[in-house]
């Protein structure tokens, strides 16, 4: 049996484990930690990152590489779309999603979750409240103006755009914030929407149950 290696919390981890339940695929799941001594971890994740796809001898690390392999191994469902176009705009959500809007909500995650239960320290509110009224709000205009009115971010069809776009907003719940609706409904309703499906919604009932 394959294994992921990494933490249900880490955004990153989180887009594989949706990739590998759309597409239905067994793994074991091997809880490595993002941080601390990892010399024998970077043997197969040479950046020392998480995730890592383990299957035999062969080791991938990087969840957009992942889920760009797992496509092959298990075409379906798609998580590409076939037009070059929207495949293009498709990586590009993702990519923007892993950088921009990572960084973003898990400053909020970071503070408010990480800070005082792995390092007991008070959450930096300030940091919090700049990252809030700042850093998020052009983020979420461009989101808003991007879904338009459709149900997902590319074509019509669920794609690694929304896996990815979707994913570092269950780290900004677990910061105790969610979507402002009045401000921004699609985002909000789009949000709502990815993270309602089975694939979603189970990994974030579990998270939920242990955070
Ligand atoms: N581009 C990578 C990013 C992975 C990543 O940054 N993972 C974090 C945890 S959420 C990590 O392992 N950080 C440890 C480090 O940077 O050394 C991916 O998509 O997998």
């Amino acid at each position: 049996m394959p294994t992921l290696h990494g933490v249900n919390l880490s955004p990153f981890v989180r887009k594989v484990r949706v990739a590998l339940a759309e597409k239905s695929v067994d793994y074991d799941a091997v809880p490595q930690l993002p941080f601390g001594p990892r010399d024998e971890y970077r043997k197969i994740s040479p950046l020392g990152k998480i995730p890592c796809w383990q299957d035999g001898d062969f080791n991938l690390s990087d969840s957009s590489c992942i889920i760009a392999y797992l496509e092959r191994t298990h075409p379906e469902p798609a998580l590409y779309p076939s037009d070059p176009k929207e495949y293009g705009r498709a990586l590009w959500y993702e990519e923007y999603c892993d950088t921009k809007l990572v960084d973003t909500l898990t400053a909020v995650f970071f503070q408010r979750f990480v800070q005082p239960r792995f390092f007991k320290q008070e959450p930096d509110e300030e940091l919090v409240r700049k990252t809030l009224s700042e850093s998020l709000p052009p983020i979420l205009d461009y989101l808003e103006g991007e879904i338009g009115d459709r149900d997902v971010l590319v074509g019509t069809h669920f794609s690694v755009a929304d896996i990815a776009a979707a994913s570092p907003f269950v780290n900004f719940a677990h910061g105790g914030e969610k979507v402002d609706a009045q401000r921004w409904p699609r985002v909000a309703a789009y949000v709502e929407r990815i993270h309602s499906r089975p694939s979603y919604k189970a990994i974030i009932e579990e998270e939920m149950a242990g955070a």
